[in-house]
């Protein structure tokens, strides 16, 4: 039996566009982008990890809003599984406050213009399907 560590990603969609973070660390990922999020602690479901990172990542109040299907292979025992998500009213403007020394919204003709992790390719593809899709 293996153990599995879900860490999740958002696809934070605001206005057509898609939010990219920049890692600041570890070193082996600083420098390249992702989908915003991380572990999901015992006793916490996926969506509610998604509020927290998000919230202490950004600093902004979000809701997640469906999971996209699929599930993909990180560090092991890591697997990053990715929902999309909107800001809440009022929640303000994302800023780099933890992990991430850089943001950017993407609109769909420039999703590949940033280094995302390659981890993170898949999934941000799918992603992208749905920003087309609004
Ligand atoms: N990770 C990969 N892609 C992502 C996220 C949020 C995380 N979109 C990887 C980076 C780390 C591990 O998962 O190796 C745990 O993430 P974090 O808790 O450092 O954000
Ligand atoms: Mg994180």
């Amino acid at each position: 039996m293996t153990e599995r560590i879900v860490v999740v990603g958002a696809a934070l969609l605001d206005g057509g566009r898609l939010l990219a973070a920049r890692r600041s660390a570890p070193p082996d990922l600083a420098g390249r982008w992702e989908l915003p999020g991380g572990k999901v602690e015992a006793g916490e479901t996926p969506e509610a990890a998604l509020v927290r990172e998000l919230r202490e990542e950004l600093g902004v109040e979000t809701e997640a809003l469906e999971r996209i299907p699929g599930e993909w292979p990180l560090r092991p025992p890591y697997v990053l599984q990715v929902w999309t998500a909107r800001l809440r009213p009022g929640s303000g403007d994302p800023k780099p406050l933890q992990d991430h020394d850089e943001l950017r919204w993407l609109t769909a003709p420039e999703v590949w213009d940033v280094p995302w992790l390659d981890q993170d390719v898949p999934a941000v593809r799918e992603a992208s399907a749905r920003l087309d899709a609004r």
